[in-house]
């Protein structure tokens, strides 16, 4: 009886907040949970349930899951940002990371089972589309997707956000150690210098490193030949594996994993094809007030280079759905996108995270580059047929 008492109290609770447009006033933990309640109500009410409708900006709060699995890229989360959600909503998260995109295809096209939440960038959204292997979300019913800019929705990859939300974007050029006489006269502004073996040789025993990212290093090795990052043509794959097989013996290390923190390491690399943020990284970790600098430097070669926006999306076979979708909804959180940021100084699709990411993040180049140096970036897109060729070539290269 008394429960009874109780639940039609919360009832007229729901009805009066609704009708005083009361929901959207908390912040997204507390509107989840009001919401809660107010949606069991309008199971069994029908004039509830329109009031709920009505205020369409309260989130439902799952009952959430006890666990739930997350593969991300390596370094790209401030894993202070995992326990603040297990703590505040007692889920556990089990956290693993991956090398590249084709490492996370391959890892879940074997049967992996248990990942909920996954990280691939643009063409691989495309790619694993097409195999199905990517749940469907509604991304404008998400409480934070207002958070996102405009410029980063609705991508040709993913139309209409119908399964995955932005994560972080950024580029792919190449990184240097700051101070070094070779690149103090020549800033290695081309592929060349990863490339050309009579450039090689004034620096290759002081250690080059290559992404592990079979996409990223012949997509280089195209555009220093002229191509396109996407092409498909065999006769340039072939060339770009020749390009990279001639130039191999130079390089010590094939890393995109934990490369950045090699960076950190005296003698051990001086320069690296690098990810925009990872090199942003080595150069604000060693940054000195002093001297108002860092130890790092990052080059967007001539000849053109990557952009990319990588994207928080849920695998078809997660059976933590709700909680998955609940957790990518947590990412988008405002402050939440610019601890990731703050902590990866990758740039953040997030508009509303801009008032809390460190003002240096938003002024360097090297993360945010200009609107006209954006512009003469490519996209990889997905290659159709050509992968089979592009596996082929990567296999040589590795081999
Ligand atoms: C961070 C990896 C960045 C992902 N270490 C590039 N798509």
């Amino acid at each position: 009886m008394r429960k009874n008492v109780f639940w039609l109290f919360v009832i007229f609770l729901v009805i009066a907040i609704s009708a005083c447009g009361g929901g959207p006033a908390g912040g997204p933990e507390t509107e989840g949970e009001e919401a809660a309640p107010a949606e069991e109500a309008a199971d069994s009410n029908a004039e509830v349930e329109s009031e709920v409708e009505d205020a369409e900006v309260v989130p439902s709060e799952p009952e959430l899951a006890a666990e739930l699995s997350v593969y991300n890229w390596d370094d790209y989360i401030d894993e202070e940002l995992l326990t603040a959600y297990e703590e505040e909503y007692g889920v556990e998260i089990i956290y693993d990371t991956f090398a590249s995109n084709e490492d996370l295809l391959a890892k879940l096209q074997a049967g992996a089972t248990g990942y909920d939440v996954i990280f691939p960038s643009d063409y691989m959204v495309s790619q694993m589309i097409e195999l199905g292997l990517l749940a469907e979300i509604d991304a404008a019913q998400l409480e934070n997707w207002g958070n996102i800019s405009d410029e980063f929705k609705d991508a040709p990859f993913d139309p209409g956000n119908q399964h995955c939300v932005p994560y972080q974007w950024g580029t792919t050029g190449i990184g240097y150690r700051a101070g070094h006489p070779f690149f103090d006269e020549n800033p290695p502004d081309s592929w060349a210098y990863l490339f050309e073996p009579e450039i090689l040789e004034q620096y290759a025993d002081e250690g080059i490193n290559v992404l592990n990212d079979q996409r990223e290093l012949i997509g280089a090795a195209l555009l220093y030949l002229g191509y396109g990052v996407n092409d498909t043509d065999r006769a340039h794959l072939e060339e770009a594996r020749d390009l990279i097989l001639t130039a191999k013996p130079y390089w010590k290390t094939f890393n995109s994993e934990d490369y950045d923190d090699t960076l950190l390491v005296p003698d051990e690399v001086v320069l690296s094809q690098g990810w925009s943020g990872d090199v942003a990284t080595a150069y604000w970790n060693t940054y000195e007030d002093d001297t108002e600098d860092g130890n790092w430097y990052y080059a967007i070669p001539s000849e053109g280079a990557v952009k990319w926006l990588d994207n928080i999306c849920i695998v078809t076979s997660s059976e933590r759905y709700d909680t998955a979708l609940h957790f990518v909804n947590f990412l988008l959180g405002a402050e939440n996108g610019a601890a990731i940021t703050n902590y990866t100084y990758y740039a953040s699709p997030n508009e509303a995270a801009k008032e809390f990411i460190y003002p240096e993040i938003l002024e360097d180049d090297s993360i945010y580059p200009s609107e006209e140096v954006r512009d003469g970036l490519q996209w990889l897109e997905e290659v159709g047929d050509a992968i089979f060729d592009y596996d082929e070539m990567w296999t040589a290269i590795k081999g």
